[in-house]
Parts: structure tokens; C-alpha cells; sequence
């Protein structure tokens, strides 16, 4: 076969890695990199969870002890990929005022995290970078000529959370943004509201000599830290995610921790505060897909009406919706939280709505009389 001249290799390739990052703003992303399955921050991170777990930071999650051997090895997760095309994609469906949590103002009102409104993300993200692949397969006949692999049957396998990946370091390794000191990838073009997904392909497309790493810029700030409800951020860069409210009302199955409760206020799935803060916020874009666009009212639903879902109601409302993944018991769990914390305009009318739900589980009544006590001693 005839090969292009070795010199001229190098803006050919770009040239690909550019028709590519078009083709993923014209899907809906947001922003792509590609970094190599070698690359040298899986090992790095591996040994920087080991300690974090040695640590006990991670709550319950106990699946972030698994698979260390994929993490630190990516490739092991694909045979054949030799690049990942990392992808981020934004979500907000309207701004949020900045550098303010206006949420709290409106205690009868649920908090769900703004990722989580609409169709899951995971679905969404799997869904585009599928689409994504296609497109470089089809373009492959014209790059044969260059020496990536496009000669070579093209693997490629779609990530969005979806398996022990390193989504933030690598995202960030790979040019799209860098890491705010509440742990979240903030792009300074786009702030931090984002999702983040991955494709893994067989094409050799990395960067190898050319560091893309994005200077930080949180500079002295540190309004993150300062405004978490749970004070999970113990230090810059570092989350006690047992102590966070996203793993508390999502994660964590079962009775959540008394010293907890009034801090979780009335968020029933998930917490923006550390990002809604973020003055790099000014610049989050909004989403351009319609998927995330609020499902079933879910922006704008009081704390009574979410109380008063019965199973089928949750299940109907929550198809395939990230909610899905809290549970039914879980979710009631969280909002009898809120419902505690409210202020309702009708006190006695709202402790019997809470009674009226007593016996479901031990669990639950534990946190309905909890809040039936807070309703009682607020004045
Ligand atoms: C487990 C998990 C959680 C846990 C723990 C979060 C955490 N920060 O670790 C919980 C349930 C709490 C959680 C919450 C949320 N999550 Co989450 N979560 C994940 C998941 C599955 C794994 C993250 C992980 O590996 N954590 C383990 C720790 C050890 O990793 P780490 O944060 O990278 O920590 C290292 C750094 O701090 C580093 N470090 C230490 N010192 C320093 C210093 C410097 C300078 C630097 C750069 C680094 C550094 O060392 C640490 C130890 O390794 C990822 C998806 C994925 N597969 O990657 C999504 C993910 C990180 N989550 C995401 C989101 C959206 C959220 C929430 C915003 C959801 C919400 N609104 O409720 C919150 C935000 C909470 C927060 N402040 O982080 C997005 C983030 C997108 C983005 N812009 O970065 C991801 C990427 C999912 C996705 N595909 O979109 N999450
Ligand atoms: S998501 Fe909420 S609880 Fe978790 S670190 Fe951010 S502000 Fe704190
Ligand atoms: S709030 Fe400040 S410290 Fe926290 S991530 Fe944003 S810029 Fe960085």
C-alpha cells in the first residue's frame, strides 16, 4: 500500500481528530479529547482511589473496590482500542442565578439535581457516542493512507458510567477542563453542569507528545467548600462522598445518619450546591439535546405531591429516569427527610399525611416520626 510521507502524517491526523470533534458537536457534545488506553494517569488514579478508600471516604460504595486491575489497565476493557474519545455533554434546561442556591428558598418544593430531571443521562450519552462511532466507520476508506489503524476492522464500545472507568482524570487528561476543588471537571468555556461519556475505538488517534492538560483556575477560591451543607469536601480535591448528599439520597440504602438530616434540608435526589456556587458556573452552557428536558414536572414538584406517589406512580414516573436508581422506599426515605425539614402551611393536615404512611417499613417509620418530632418542635 502507498503511505503517506512520514512529515506529513502529523496534520492529517489532526485533521481527523478535528473531523471527529465536529461530528460530536453536531451530535450534541459539548467538547472531545482523545487520550491514549496507555496512558499513564489509570495507574496514577488506581493508587490515589487505593488510598482514598484506606481512607474510608467512599461510604458504602463498595463497587469502587472492584475491578482495579480494568481501571488501572483500560485497554482490558476493549480488546483492540487503542484511543478513548473522551466526551462531555451539558444538561441545564435553564440558568441558574449565580453563585446563589435559590432552591433552599422554596422548602415545599423537592430539590432533584439537574442532571436528573430528564431521560438518564447514561441512555443519552450511550445512545450519541453509538452514533458517533458509525460515522467515523463510515469515513474510514479515506483514511487508509494514514497510519492509524483505519486499515484494521474497526472496534469501538460506548461509556457514560457505565463501567470502572476514570471518567473525570481522564476527561481532564485529555483536555476538558480541570478539576474544581469540589472534585467535579469544571471546562472554562462551559463551567461544570455537564455529563461526562467515553468512546473507546481501535483507531490510533492520542496525542502522544502534546500535553493537553487544562491550567486550574480556581485560583484562592474556595466557595465550594464553604457552602456544602454536609461539609463533605474535607479538604481541596478531596470528598468524604459518605458525608455527600448525592450519595446519601442516592447511594445509601437504608436509615441515613440523624447528624445528616437537617443538612439535606429539601433535597430529595442529589445536590448542585458546591456546583451552583461555582463562580466558572457563569459560563454553563445550556443543553442542546432535548433528553434532559424535566419529565413529569419534576423541576417544579412540591415535597406533598412526591409523598403521596404510590409504588406505581414512582415507577411510571421514574421509566427510564435516573431516579430509578434510589429506589421507591428510598425516595419516599429522603422526602419524609424534607417533609421534616419543610414549613408547611398546614402543620397538623402534613403530620397526618406523614402518619398515614407508617408501617411500610421500620425504616421508613423511623424517618417519618423523625420528622414528625421536627415538625412538632419547630415553631
Ligand atoms: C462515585 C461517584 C460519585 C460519588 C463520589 C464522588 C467523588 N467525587 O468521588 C457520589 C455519589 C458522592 C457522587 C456525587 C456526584 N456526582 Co458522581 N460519580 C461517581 C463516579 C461513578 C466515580 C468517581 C470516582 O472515581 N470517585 C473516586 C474518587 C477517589 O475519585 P476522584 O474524585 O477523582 O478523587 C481523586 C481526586 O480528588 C484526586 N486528588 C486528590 N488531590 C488532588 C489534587 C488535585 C489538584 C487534583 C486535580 C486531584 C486530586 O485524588 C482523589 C483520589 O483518587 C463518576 C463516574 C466515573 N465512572 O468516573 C461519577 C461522576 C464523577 N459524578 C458526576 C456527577 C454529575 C455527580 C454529582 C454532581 C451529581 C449530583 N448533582 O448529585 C455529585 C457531585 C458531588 C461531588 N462534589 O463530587 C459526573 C461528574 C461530571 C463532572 N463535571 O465532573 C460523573 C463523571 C458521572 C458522569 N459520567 O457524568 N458521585
Ligand atoms: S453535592 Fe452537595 S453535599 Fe455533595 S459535596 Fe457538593 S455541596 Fe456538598
Ligand atoms: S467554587 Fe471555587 S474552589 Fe470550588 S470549584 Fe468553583 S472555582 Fe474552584
Amino acid at each position: 500500500m502507498n503511505r503517506i510521507p512520514v512529515q506529513h502524517l502529523p496534520d492529517e491526523v489532526s485533521a481527523v481528530r478535528a473531523w471527529i470533534h465536529q461530528k460530536a458537536i453536531e451530535l450534541g457534545f459539548s467538547d472531545c479529547g482523545f487520550i491514549s488506553v496507555h496512558h499513564p494517569i489509570f495507574a496514577e488514579q488506581t493508587a490515589a482511589l487505593k488510598a482514598w478508600l484506606d481512607k474510608g471516604l467512599h461510604g458504602t460504595l463498595d463497587f469502587m473496590h472492584d475491578n482495579h486491575e480494568l481501571r488501572a489497565n483500560p485497554h482490558k476493557l476493549v480488546d483492540g482500542a487503542k484511543t478513548i474519545i473522551s466526551v462531555r455533554m451539558d444538561y441545564l434546561t435553564s440558568t441558574p442565578k449565580r453563585r446563589s442556591i435559590e432552591d433552599n428558598e422554596r422548602p415545599n418544593h423537592a430539590i432533584i439535581a439537574r442532571y436528573a430531571r430528564g431521560r438518564d443521562y447514561h441512555k443519552t450519552l450511550r445512545q450519541k457516542l453509538k452514533q458517533l462511532a458509525k460515522a467515523i466507520e463510515q469515513e474510514l476508506p479515506n483514511w487508509q493512507h494514514l497510519n492509524i489503524g483505519a486499515d484494521k476492522p474497526f472496534i469501538f464500545r460506548p461509556f457514560s458510567d457505565s463501567a470502572p472507568i476514570f471518567e473525570r482524570s481522564l476527561a481532564e487528561k485529555a483536555g476538558l477542563g480541570w478539576t474544581g476543588k469540589h472534585t467535579l471537571l469544571i471546562n472554562r468555556q462551559g463551567g461544570s453542569f455537564f455529563n461526562l461519556g467515553e468512546l473507546f475505538i481501535s483507531l490510533d488517534l492520542a496525542e502522544p507528545n502534546k500535553s493537553t492538560l487544562t491550567k486550574a483556575h480556581c485560583g484562592s477560591c474556595t466557595a465550594c467548600i464553604d457552602v456544602c451543607p454536609t461539609k463533605a469536601i474535607i479538604e481541596p480535591h478531596v470528598l468524604d462522598a459518605g458525608a455527600c448528599i448525592s450519595y446519601l439520597t442516592i447511594e445509601h440504602k437504608g436509615s441515613i445518619d440523624v447528624k445528616y438530616r437537617k443538612a439535606i434540608g429539601n433535597r430529595i435526589f442529589g445536590c448542585d450546591d458546591c456546583q451552583l456556587i461555582c463562580p466558572w458556573n457563569r459560563y454553563a452552557k445550556l443543553a442542546v439535546v432535548p433528553d434532559y428536558a424535566p419529565r413529569h414536572g419534576l423541576d417544579d414538584i412540591t415535597l406533598l405531591d412526591v409523598w403521596q406517589w404510590d409504588e406505581a406512580t414512582f415507577l411510571n414516573n421514574t421509566e427510564g429516569s435516573p431516579l430509578r436508581r434510589t429506589g421507591y422506599l428510598n425516595l419516599l426515605r429522603n422526602t419524609a427527610i424534607a417533609l421534616g425539614n419543610s414549613q408547611p402551611n398546614d402543620k397538623s393536615k402534613l403530620v397526618l399525611s406523614l402518619q398515614n404512611r407508617l408501617g411500610i417499613s421500620e425504616m421508613l417509620d423511623e424517618h417519618i416520626i423523625w420528622a414528625i418530632n421536627e415538625l412538632n418542635h419547630e415553631q
